[in-house]
């Protein structure tokens, strides 16, 4: 790295002055370009999202809340982050919302220290049926800070067992409960997990991480106005820059914003937050309704040829943006079908499934999702024809060159839908 002097240190292309790092920047947008990006929680963000999130405000020091600052100089970040909030505000209808957090995992943080005392009860779905790490794993600080109970999915259909989870609720006397997933096809009855709560005397908390966009669009039944708190990410279905955000009733506003900052962070990534406040503009967009509708019938539309080419999924098929297919009547694990799908030119990840008997280093199952390729452009023949090639990959019987011919029409589709064509052949940033 070398810089001459002071104006070219500030105003340097990276390509120029830090080229290993500008090499690795162009081969990530290349290997975007190039693989069918599956991963049911990742998404491509707007080229306006990502030169917020380039900013200038990345400089910006800005403790406290918009009008109520530690630091001097605050009066512009002051205008993004309350119109962040408007937006967000507007989008999902709540009446109360702080777009601070860094993560999913800090707004989970955050709702937790506004509701509860450390030691007590919560209730929330187990990370191997479908949950979350931060929704009470024991070497996460959610297991450790709180006594977490689990409930699960029926072995029959794979649907939330709420017959279990009244029957929990009623045993534990849990403080709060926890509805919300990371790998769960199906839609979630909110209202049925309110009666529980408000028949043991719980708060209810809602993790959409997941499903952000498609409430956001009215394509999944919203949490909002049911929960006393919903925390998400900007980034899975709702498309924007890495981060989180908490949404409550007035009731809980404040100690909401007490628990996010000074309870666990310092100063906000103002950067990012500008980078949610578009994202945020995006989502209250008829064009992006369109694009969350049709994430749900892309995903629809590729569990069909999934089931078509003789693969289980679990509970059957799929309401939302993502399938979990379920290889355990296979000989193939789901570290076999991740790299399978990898040699396919599909990227997704390996996921347990519910009454999983491998263990999470191995898994029986694959998690695909839909978002990221219908933000790119891909539409139901284009996800068909994706169907078609996973259940091919997925064969026993399938060699390697069966596997490069797949790579191919993979590769045929990803070419008819350029993504970031100026990252990749001109500058490095956005
Ligand atoms: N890691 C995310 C996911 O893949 O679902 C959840 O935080």
């Amino acid at each position: 790295m070398s810089f001459t002097d002071q104006s070219s240190y500030l105003s340097q292309d990276i390509g120029e002055c830090d080229p290993e790092i500008a090499a690795l920047l162009r081969a990530e947008a290349e290997r975007q370009t190039q693989t069918l990006e599956m991963i049911a929680s990742e998404n491509f963000t707007s080229h306006a999202v990502m030169q917020a999130a380039g900013s200038p405000l990345t400089n910006k020091y800005a403790e406290g809340l918009p009008g109520k600052r530690y630091y001097g100089g605050c009066e512009v970040v002051d205008q993004v982050e309350e119109l962040a909030i408007a937006r967000a505000k507007q989008l999902f209808g709540a009446d109360h919302v702080n777009v601070q957090p860094h993560s999913g995992a800090t707004a989970n943080e955050a709702a937790y220290m506004a509701l509860l005392k450390p030691g007590d009860r919560v209730l929330a779905m187990a990370l191997a049926h479908g949950g979350h790490l931060t929704h009470g794993l024991k070497v996460n600080f959610s297991g450790r800070l709180y006594e977490f109970h689990h409930y699960g999915v029926r072995r029959e259909d794979c649907r939330i067992d709420m017959d279990q989870v009244r029957e929990l609720a009623r045993e534990t006397r849990p403080a709060l409960i926890v509805a919300g997933a990371s790998a769960y096809p199906r839609i979630i009855d909110f209202p049925a997990f309110r009666e529980i709560a408000d028949e043991v005397g719980a708060r209810f908390m809602v993790d959409m991480a997941h499903i952000a966009g498609l409430v956001a669009a009215g394509v999944h039944p919203t949490p909002v106005g049911i929960a006393d708190v919903v925390t998400t990410t900007i980034h899975k279905t709702l498309g924007g820059t890495r981060g989180g955000m908490v949404l409550s009733n007035a009731e809980h506003g404040t100690a909401v914003d007490r628990a996010v900052f000074p309870g666990l962070q310092g100063g906000p990534l103002m950067h990012i937050i500008a980078g949610k406040a578009v994202a945020l503009g995006h989502a209250l967009t008829e064009e992006f309704r369109d694009r969350q509708r049709h994430v749900v019938a892309n995903c629809a539309a590729m569990a069909e040829e999934l089931v078509a080419g003789g693969l289980n999924l679990v509970s059957g098929g799929t309401d939302n943006h993502l399938v979990l297919v379920d290889l355990s009547d296979t000989p193939l694990t789901g570290v076999d079908g991740e790299h399978r799908l990898e040699m396919a030119g599909i990227t997704v990840n390996k996921n347990g499934v519910p009454f999983d008997e491998r263990p999470p280093t191995v898994t029986s199952g694959l998690r695909i999702g839909t978002a990221a390729l219908t933000t790119r452009g891909l539409r139901e023949p284009e996800l068909r024809e994706i169907g078609r090639i996973i259940a091919s990959a997925l064969k026993p019987e399938t060699s390697e060159a069966d596997l490069a011919d797949l790579r191919a029409r993979s590769n045929a589709i990803s070419e008819r839908f350029p993504l970031y064509p100026h990252l990749t052949a001109g500058s490095v940033v956005a």
